[in-house]
């Protein structure tokens, strides 16, 4: 049995070490070595360069081929984002491909409750049929799709434009809900457009680095490599109620209290404004709002503050006082901010930071939301879910006519509405709005909030469709219909990374058994449906990508200067606005350079709100708070993919765990090992204690990677991204029996 130690263990081993012994770990990871012995005859004789299909910092990956076959892979030296780096899991990318689990061939659940193999004619004769038949019976509403961050962006945008031009479904949202939805919101309100301003040099060029809500050395390891490569030296601020890996190797760490981060950035931008620590003219000439702002923070002085933050006035000032003196300042967040109850206002006050102190645009500089899955950016501008391709509005009208013209097809193919965000559709399943839902490349039935709540729902269904990798994923094993998709490595398009840079992934092995692309998959379906005409158009990847770019054009996320795959492979990737090679030069490339953001006057927007008490707050009976996340850099999400690398099992402890602090322990009663059952108002699970003083007394943290997480979470959203608030429920701890 593993000790519970090595959790701590394999994370630091990314977390403290500020530079050189870092990148040799991360270039001695095993792949490395496997390729060095391999006896001569095995040696490769091509590589190819392919982007890794996990997190949204976009490493790019020398694929080894020998024939056909890819056996073995390193990072890429010369691509401007990881610089020869790569983190665990993209070191075993490959080894994921070939589990004993993938699925192989369709599956149809016979009358005996059994999931029988078909063959792909009768599969999609029978998503026809089925999803068709609901239609029929209970109107164009009763059907929804649940899509992805973790698909090509030619996949995605193929998937939205089939299910809703194609087969008049109404309502389709994807696991991007769950991660990036606020950030949107916060940008589109703010800026005009979702458009994350920064490029990854910036993380080496600012004196100043804010972290809020962000485990960069767990969940962006490459990203966290640039921090450690900046020769300034950087302060480094993180705000997290933990003392996370990140938190442990900065200058300065704020331990706030769990969902009061609001109140921390309205009274850092109030003691800026009373110390004159601003840039009036920067306000002045690029921003509007900014005098209601000014009345607004009138209610935040530094008493109200520290009482609700837990943070000492001392230190909100020091705060204050290192962006003050720093010349190029960057802050950044994650899921601490955008998983939140009032995660769209909290993004919109770092933003605000930014503004008021002039740090946009320059280099170093940004309000800067980091995003999370291969291709997050990707499904937020094209996956025809909450906008209209090419980030357009259902709603507009001339954006609608836009894209029926450049599509080629009846404009009254187009909704007027964005339809249902994910919570609403799991609301319309509940109430017998909507019978049949497909599920592309997400596993809700792990990662949905309120678990239990969660499963029931999808128990509902009539006609449940699940496109996966794999036939053991939790929601694979509740479908009817299981559609064997082809993984990263199996199939190519393009992934948008963090910082708008646009890559290109490839094939490098070949799918398990019958398993099709999702690309084949979705025109295979557009046949069986009936709709084959409408996407005579979209023959392949790259002659998606075309209209992808006609589709930009004119629009922020502009790249029609991008001529083919080829030159995303020639260049190391292209970030978007790639309108042509004068006006959008170099490969680091920034936006909001000249003040000029995407309102119609040109200026970005204060937004700010009053603070709003946390829902469940802890008490008598479960006074514990429960924070969850990231655990290691070993583990992705539901770790369907992860779980299958005898490598990466290594590297994170296999049975769950719950952080304690020792205060608690102590009181409790609970040794280091021990298992322990947590448990909520809504569902309860037995993890390992793994005593910790990272934890604040009273607060606890259980990683997501592990399924009973989600039966203890919350069902809270944001009002306006309705993103979910998984980092914050009250729980009771006690010894197991
Ligand atoms: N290894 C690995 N890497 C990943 C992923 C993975 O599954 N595994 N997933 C990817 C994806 S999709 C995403 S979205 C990103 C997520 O990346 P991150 O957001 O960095 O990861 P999390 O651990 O979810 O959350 C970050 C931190 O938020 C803190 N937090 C919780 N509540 C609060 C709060 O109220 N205020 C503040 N300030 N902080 C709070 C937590 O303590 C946690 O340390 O990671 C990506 N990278
Ligand atoms: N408690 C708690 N819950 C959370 C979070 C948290 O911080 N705390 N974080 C949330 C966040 S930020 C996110 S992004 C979500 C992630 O939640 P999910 O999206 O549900 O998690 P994944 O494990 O990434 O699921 C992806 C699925 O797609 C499959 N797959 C991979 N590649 C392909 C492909 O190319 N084609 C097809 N068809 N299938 C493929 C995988 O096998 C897997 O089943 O979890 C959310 N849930
Ligand atoms: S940091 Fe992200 S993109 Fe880079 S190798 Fe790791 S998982 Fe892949
Ligand atoms: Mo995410």
């Amino acid at each position: 049995m593993r000790e519970p130690d090595n959790i701590t263990r394999v994370p630091s081993a990314f977390g403290v070490a500020r530079s050189g012994p870092l990148t040799r770990e991360l270039r001695l990871m095993p792949g490395a070595f496997g390729l060095g012995r391999l006896p001569e005859k095995a040696q490769p004789d091509a590589t190819t360069r392919t982007v890794c299909g996990y997190c949204s910092t976009g490493c790019s990956l020398d694929v080894h081929l020998k024939g056909n076959a890819a056996i073995g892979l390193s990072p890429t030296v010369d691509y401007p984002v990881n610089l020869g780096m790569a983190c665990p899991k993209g070191w075993e990318a490959l080894s994921v491909l070939t589990a004993p689990d993938r699925a192989t061939t369709p599956l149809l659940r016979a009358e005996s409750g059994r999931m029988a193999p078909i063959g792909w004619e009768q599969a999609a004769e029978t998503f026809a049929a089925r999803m068709k038949g609901i239609q029929r019976e209970h109107g164009a509403e009763a059907l929804a799709f649940l899509s992805t961050g973790q698909m090509a962006t030619e996949e995605m945008a193929l998937l939205g434009a089939l299910a809703k031009f194609g087969m008049g479904m109404r309502h389709g949202d994807g696991n991007t809900r769950q991660c990036m939805a606020t950030a949107v919101v916060a940008y589109q309100e703010a800026f005009g457009f979702d458009a994350p301003p920064y490029t990854y040099e910036d993380f080496e060029l600012s004196d100043v680095l804010v972290f809020v809500g962000s485990n960069v050395c767990i969940a962006h390891p490459i990203m966290w490599e640039r921090v450690m490569r900046n020769p300034h030296p950087p302060q480094i601020v993180v705000v997290d109620p933990r003392a996370t890996e990140t938190a442990m190797a900065a200058t300065q760490h704020l331990s706030v209290r769990p969902k009061s981060d609001l109140s921390l950035l309205y009274g850092v931008a109030r003691l800026l404004l009373d110390r004159g620590w601003i840039r009036p003219e920067y306000i002045a000439e690029y921003t509007s709002g900014f005098d209601a702002f000014r009345e607004f923070l009138n209610a935040f002085p530094l008493e109200r503050v520290e009482a609700e933050t837990g943070i000492a006035a001392a230190e909100i000032e020091r705060l204050a006082r290192t962006i003050y003196r720093g010349r190029r300042v960057s802050f950044w967040w994650t899921m601490g901010v955008n998983q939140s109850h009032q995660g769209v206002r909290t993004a919109q006050a770092i933003i605000n930071l930014a503004l008021m102190t002039g740090n946009i645009g320059r280099p170093g500089t940004g309000a800067n939301s980091i995003t999370g899955q291969c291709n997050a950016m990707g499904s937020r501008l094209f996956s025809n879910t909450t906008n209209l391709l090419g980030g357009r509005a259902f709603e507009n009208e001339a954006h609608r006519r836009e894209v029926a013209d450049i599509l080629d097809i009846d404009e009254g193919r187009i909704p007027r509405d964005k339809g249902w965000s994910y919570d609403r559709i799991m609301e319309g399943i509940l109430a017998g709005k909507i019978r049949g839902l497909w599920v592309i490349c997400t596993n809700p039935a792990h990662s949905w909030i309120n678990q239990s709540q969660a499963r029931d729902i999808l128990e509902r269904l009539e006609f449940l469709v699940v496109q996966d990798m794999y036939a053991t994923t939790e929601t694979a094993q509740m479908a009817d219909l299981v559609l064997p998709a082809a993984g990263w490595g199996e199939k190519e398009g393009t992934f948008i990374n963090s910082e708008r840079r646009i890559g290109l992934h490839k094939k490098v092995a070949p799918a398990p058994g019958v398993a099709l692309s999702d690309f084949a998959i979705f025109r295979l379906l557009a046949e069986s449906w009936g709709c084959g005409e409408m996407f005579r158009k979209w023959q392949s990847p790259e002659a998606v990508f075309q209209l992808l770019s006609r589709l930009s054009a004119g629009r922020p996320c502009d790249f029609g200067g991008i001529e083919d795959y080829q030159m995303l492979d020639r260049s190391g990737g292209i970030q978007w606005p790639y309108r042509d090679a004068t006006r959008d030069a170099g490969s680091q490339r920034r936006l909001f350079g000249d003040g000029r953001y995407y309102h119609a006057d040109g200026k970005a927007r204060f937004v700010f709100e009053e603070t709003r008490a946390i829902p469940e707050s802890p008490n008598t009976r479960y006074p514990f708070l429960l924070l969850t996340g990231r655990g290691s850099a070993s583990q992705w999400h539901t770790q369907t993919r992860t779980a299958k690398s005898a490598v990466l099992q290594k590297l994170y402890p296999r049975d769950p765990y719950v952080e304690i602090s020792p205060v608690d322990a102590a009181e409790l009663g609970i040794e280091r090992g021990q298992w322990v059952r947590v448990s909520s108002q809504r569902g309860s699970m037995q993890a390992k204690a793994v005593v910790l003083p990272t934890v604040q007394p009273k607060q606890v943290f259980v990683p997501m990677h592990y399924a009973p997480t989600n039966l203890l979470t919350d069902a809270v959203f944001d009002p306006y991204s309705r993103q979910p608030a998984y980092k914050a429920c009250a729980v009771n701890l006690e010894v197991a029996d």
